[in-house]
């Protein structure tokens, strides 16, 4: 019987009677416990998963798991997001169609997704760029057009000159394409936009309740950047000489959140992208604004941001009048100021605002202290004080001032509030092949319709040459036939939109699709929706917490308020799993150090690799690769599995009570997703049974219980075929520990022999009373066997809780 650990022969084996038992589907129309264990849907390549990827899975593997052994029915699907520029790049460097790469993917992806052995709903797969799935985004992009959350619109949007397309604001990250890392630039072009903006106080409020880390929390937050302050009307100074009627009331609005310091306004600057420049620049500047305009142009936002940066700018020869000193000040074209944010124009007070401060140092303009308690001429001094030079309101604190200042200007009808977001809408179109057509149709009488729901999908058409232009023709574009259509409105000729949605889109919706994959005449199925969703446990990685969960908690509210849905956030909890780090660097591709898991699972088993991978640190941590790691687990399985096959039946009070007390630490790391210490305690566990002589059958049914979560194979090896127990360990109940035997709290028995005081042991409370036990105990003690040794017990007298006494 003693044979040895073969992870390869048991692993593979076990796969099959999973798949074949289909013991990881659950009944989704009539599960009593539902709960939804999420991965983050992944997007592989070609060349496969790293071990990085696997961790990632097998961390929310071990949580379905373990829910599914405390009597919940755990749906965990499986997909693939294969669309998108990720893939098309991959197709490209290859030389090889998307398509065609495609298809391999799928391959490599599901069979290493099989030999790592996670509990998949195998029944529910999906692919983003299969046209039963698309259709459906294609379909929700109807319905946001319908409730008049898309618009087209010419904006300056982010442009990749190496993926040639337009990146959304989430795509571009410290002024870098995401994908690629070139430098973004921007360009205005016409582009399909989602208002996820009119979203945005929601999409704020509701981080106040749902059940993520701060940490996330606050990263979204800040993207959303609520800002609370004032619009401003500063009016334009025309000089005498050129007053004629109607232009003399001309104005431009500042947004700003400290109109205390307003009396401090000495300046004014434009955006250089602002409309306002080219208005009221004068002839004699009109060449160095438009060359510094042409300079900002060049500059990434990222650059324009930095606080480093020199204060640049030129005058445009004009004024505007401060509303509140009633002073002309000067216009400044400067690049500091964002185009993309409040009005593109801002009220310089140098005092108060350190860049500002910087601009005015550099370009001689007054600095006038309106707050009290800085130095001005060392820096922008931005803490508390009272208002000092603001006539009338001097003496208020800063707080009172604002307050003052805004309805003294909302009285001459010179401000209002104003509530600021830095989200911006999302850019949804992308001038690449691989992704959903957008549907929609250009009739040249009609303008813009939607294509008739009856008519999705809008398939992709197959083109050869589908590499991007670097135009703002999208590919799609040489499909002649496809591109010619008839419009939905007057059946005359019309075209087709070439731009194709974000992959984002594709990314956006999924966890509505799983549970509803076998309807095929909806996205999703409403009943089945109101079981499963939203998603108990999501599990991602920290780089997708704002952007990819904006879009869903975005899309979830619309499908709210669209009545598809009764709820407004997508996932109950969600959980950062940590980086795996090879020679110090985070595992990607791109960084040339990936590990494959293929050979280490053939070598040592995916039992083997998912724990030693789950063992180096809570799960929100990672930790480094290393091979000798995995080797060591190895063993420890081979030792545990020696263990399982010399167990007898009765076992020791002392087992029991580290049964138990390893039952209990499990239990609560798990839920805590502290994986690491779980496995710590079970393998304290072992190298307590490996020391005693024999082990108990208890001892290694529990054994193949708790490991069953990390290792899912050699578990049930145990369980089946070293216990005979009944197929599957997966299917039983998590045990249960005696409270009473993990107490510490210990009572002392005396052991007597013949009368005579021979020998104590210790026993816990709640266990005094239990004679079968204590007597095998008592009768193990050094000294008492000693004595007892070669004799036969007469009679046994216990008094419980307190003696033993054997005669002889
Ligand atoms: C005057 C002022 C005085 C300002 C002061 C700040 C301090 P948040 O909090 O991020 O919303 N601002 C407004 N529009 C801008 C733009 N398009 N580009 C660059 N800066 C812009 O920041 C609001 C403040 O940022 C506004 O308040 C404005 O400067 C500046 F002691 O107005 B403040
Ligand atoms: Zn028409």
């Amino acid at each position: 019987m003693a044979k040895n650990y073969h992870p390869g022969e048991i692993e593979k084996k076990w796969q099959r009677k999973w798949r074949e038992g289909k013991i990881f589907e659950v009944d989704l129309d009539k599960a009593k416990k539902p709960f939804f264990n999420l991965m983050m849907f992944p997007y592989p390549s070609g060349e496969g998963l790293h071990v990085g990827n696997m961790y990632a899975f097998t961390g929310s593997d071990i949580y379905g798991r373990f829910q599914r052994m405390q009597g919940y029915d755990v749906f965990e699907p499986i997909g693939l997001d294969g669309f998108g520029i990720h893939s098309e790049n991959y197709a490209l460097k290859l030389g090889k169609h998307p398509r065609d790469v495609a298809k391999k993917t799928e391959e490599t992806f599901y069979r290493q997704l099989e030999a790592t052995g996670n509990s998949y709903a195998w029944d529910n797969i999906l692919k983003t760029y299969d046209s039963d799935y698309y259709r459906w985004t294609q379909w929700i992009f109807i319905q946001l057009y319908k409730a008049g959350l898309v618009e087209r619109k010419k904006a300056l949007v982010n442009w990749c000159f190496s993926c040639k397309t337009t990146l959304s604001d989430e795509q571009v990250i410290a002024g870098y394409c995401e994908r690629c890392k070139t430098e973004v630039e921007k360009k205005e072009l016409e582009q399909w936009f989602f208002k996820i903006t009119k979203y945005a106080d929601k999409l704020l409020k509701n981080l106040e309740w749902i059940n993520w880390s701060e940490r996330t929390k606050i990263a979204q937050k800040n993207w959303i950047g609520k800002s609370e302050g004032v619009l401003i009307k500063f009016r334009v100074h025309i000089p005498k000489e050129s007053r004629e009627a109607g232009n003399s009331k001309l104005s431009i609005s500042t947004f700003t959140t400290r109109p205390d310091t307003i009396f401090g306004a000495t300046f004014f600057v434009l955006a250089p992208e602002s409309k306002w420049v080219g208005k009221l620049t004068k002839l004699k500047y009109k060449k160095q604004v438009a060359s510094y305009v042409q300079q900002a142009r060049r500059k990434t936002e990222i650059q324009r941001l930095f606080t480093e940066q020199e204060k640049t700018g030129v005058f445009t020869g004009s004024y505007v009048i401060n509303p509140a000193t009633e002073k002309k000040i000067p216009v400044w074209v400067a690049d500091y100021v964002m185009m993309g944010y409040g009005t593109g124009a801002v009220m310089g007070v140098p005092a108060h605002d350190q860049r500002d401060w910087e601009f005015a140092k550099k370009h001689k303009v007054p600095i006038i202290e309106v707050i009290s308690g800085g130095d001005v001429k060392k820096g922008a001094y931005d803490g508390e004080g009272k208002l000092v030079n603001s006539n009338q309101f001097n003496d208020l604190s800063a707080k009172k001032g604002i307050i003052e200042i805004t309805t003294w200007l909302k009285k001459k009808g010179l401000a209002e509030k104003q509530i600021q977001f830095r989200l911006r809408d999302w850019c949804i179109s992308r001038q690449r092949y691989w992704g959903p057509p957008i549907p929609m149709i250009h009739c040249s009488k009609c303008g813009w319709q939607p294509v008739p729901e009856q008519d999705l999908p809008v398939k992709l058409p197959f083109i050869k040459n589908y590499q991007p232009k670097g135009t703002e023709e999208s590919p799609l574009a040489q499909a002649k036939d496809w591109l010619k259509t008839k419009c939905p409105q007057c059946q005359g000729s019309a075209k087709r939109e070439t731009d194709v949605s974000d992959t984002f889109l594709d990314s956006a919706w999924y966890f509505f699709r799983y549970p509803s994959t076998d309807f095929g005449n909806k996205p999703f199925d409403k009943k089945r929706t109101k079981k499963w969703l939203p998603v108990e446990m999501y599990i991602g990685g920290q780089e997708h917490a704002l952007l990819h969960l904006m879009y869903t908690r975005f899309l979830t509210m619309v499908f709210k308020d669209l009545g598809l849905i009764d709820f407004e956030e997508p996932f109950k909890r969600f959980y950062a799993h940590g980086l795996i780090v090879k020679d110090g660097a985070k595992m990607s591709k791109s960084q040339g150090n990936v590990v494959i898991p293929d050979k280490y699972i053939k070598k040592f088993g995916a039992d083997a690799l998912r724990t030693y991978l789950i063992f180096f640190g809570p799960f929100n941590q990672g930790g480094d690769f290393r091979d000798e790691g995995i080797a060591g687990m190895y063993r420890f399985f081979s030792r545990a599995w020696r263990i399982a096959q010399k167990f007898e039946k009765e076992g020791t009070l002392e087992e029991e009570k580290i049964i138990h007390k390893t039952i209990k630490k499990v239990t609560e790391d798990i839920e805590k997703l502290h994986y690491n210490t779980a496995i710590a305690a079970i393998m304290e566990f072992v190298n307590f049974l490996y020391k005693e002589k024999s082990v108990s059958h208890q001892a290694i049914e529990t054994l193949a219980l708790l490991v069953a979560p990390f290792a899912p194979h050699i578990s049930e090896e145990i369980w089946c075929e070293v216990l005979k127990n009944k197929f599957s360990v997966h299917q039983q109940k998590w045990p249960k520990y005696d409270s009473e035997l993990v107490k510490e709290k210990k009572a002392t028995i005396i052991i007597q022999v013949n009368g005579r005081l021979r020998g104590q042991i210790k026993i816990i409370s709640g266990q005094t009373s239990k004679q079968a036990k204590i007597e095998g105990l008592a009768k193990k003690e050094k000294n008492v066997a000693k004595y007892l040794e070669k004799k036969k017990i007469k009679k046994v007298i216990f008094v419980p809780g307190k003696l033993i006494n054997f005669v002889i």
